[in-house]
């Protein structure tokens, strides 16, 4: 094994389905690199410590090089203790028949908890990313628990509906994947998220002209990505798990190095007031990251009125949601 002192991952939900396509690739070192050891921490209810005892066996039995350590618990200081990074997972899901404001003050509480947990047992520049729905004002409500560590590194997750809109491109222009860039999600992780291809490139060019079907890419690609999740639910019959691990492993993974020249990563952040958002809200924008780890918000997007608007509109909702946690914000 490398000597280098091991990174501590704190994983809530860690027994969930989310959970197990998440923590193996972290074992393997598809987050920190192969020579960069780490020890997983991983959070679970009391009811699940069971099954979590059997994901731990699993892991053992990878026999991973660069698993250092597994500690399991249902104590929250105790998963976050000297944490690098808290990857937010766990969360009741959406009922039936449940709204999205039922939802949001059903799992608000949790995020009290965990934030006030992180504040007091994480280090001070620890990095947090919420997967657990609806995760930018779960993030909000972390983040707002918050004294004593970084606020900025409070984050939520859109990549995965950044990774399907570049799927849903490269499957229409019949181009390989790694061939666009700049293509990324604005706002909420909701109905009302941007997917944004109008600053896209394909190969160098302009994506829209590459696609050249502006009716499909203000149409049918924007609603396909919006509604990519509740899909995967109809055809699945439970919600995305893999894909979503692999998403919070791309998050994880580009926040540690910097983003390479010409290409932009969708993160939700704090917002600083960039582009009218309001400040403070967890709002995805396109963002690059420094050679020390830094994010920042990409400046100087030039927006056509259309997307001003798509923009606005889900700042507002998110405002919405802010006011229905507000007893939550500390
Ligand atoms: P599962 O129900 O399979 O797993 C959730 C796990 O969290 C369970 O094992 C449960 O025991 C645990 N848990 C619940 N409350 C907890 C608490 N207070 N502390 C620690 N553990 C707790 O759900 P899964 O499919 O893994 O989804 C997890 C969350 O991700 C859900 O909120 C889901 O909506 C959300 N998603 C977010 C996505 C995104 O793009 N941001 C996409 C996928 C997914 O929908």
């Amino acid at each position: 094994m490398s000597d280098k002192t091991p990174i501590r991952v704190a994983v809530t939900g860690a027994a969930g389905q989310i959970g197990y396509s998440l923590l193996f690739p972290i074992a393997a070192g598809h987050v920190f690199g192969p020579d960069q050891p780490v020890i997983l921490q991983l959070l679970e209810l009391p009811v699940a410590l069971g099954a979590l005892e059997g994901v731990r066996m699993e892991l053992d039995d990878c026999a991973f090089p660069l698993l250092a350590d597994v500690i399991t618990t249902s104590d929250a200081e105790t998963a976050f203790g000297d944490a690098d990074l808290c990857l937010l997972v766990g969360s009741k899901p959406r009922g039936p028949g449940m709204l999205r404001a039922d939802l949001i003050r059903e799992n608000g509480p949790i995020f009290v908890g965990q934030g006030k947990a992180i504040d007091a047992a994480a280090k001070e520049d620890a990095k947090i990313l919420v997967v657990g729905n609806p995760c930018n004002t779960n993030c909000l409500i972390a983040m707002n628990q918050a004294k004593r560590v970084n606020r900025r590194n409070f984050t939520a997750m859109t990549r995965l509906d950044e990774n399907r809109a570049r799927s849903q491109i490269a499957t229409k222009a019949g181009v390989p994947v790694s061939s666009i860039r700049k293509l990324s999600v604005w706002g909420n992780h909701s109905q009302t998220m941007y997917p944004d291809y109008t600053h896209g490139l394909i190969g160098g060019k302009p994506l829209a002209d590459v696609v050249g079907d502006a009716e499909w890419l203000d149409g049918d690609f924007i609603k396909t990505v919006q509604g990519r999740g509740k899909a995967i639910i109809n055809a699945r019959g439970k919600s995305s798990a893999a894909s979503a691990a692999w998403a919070a492993i791309d998050h994880a993974a580009d926040w540690h190095r910097e983003t390479p020249d010409g290409e932009w990563v969708s993160m939700a952040v704090p917002s600083d007031g960039s582009y009218g958002v309001p400040e403070g809200l967890i709002y995805s924008f396109p963002c690059t990251v420094d050679a020390d780890g830094e994010y920042h918000i990409v400046q100087g997007i030039d927006l056509n009125d259309a997307a001003k608007a798509r923009i606005e509109a889900s700042a507002n909702e998110l405002s919405t949601e802010r006011e229905t946690v507000s007893d939550l914000l500390g």
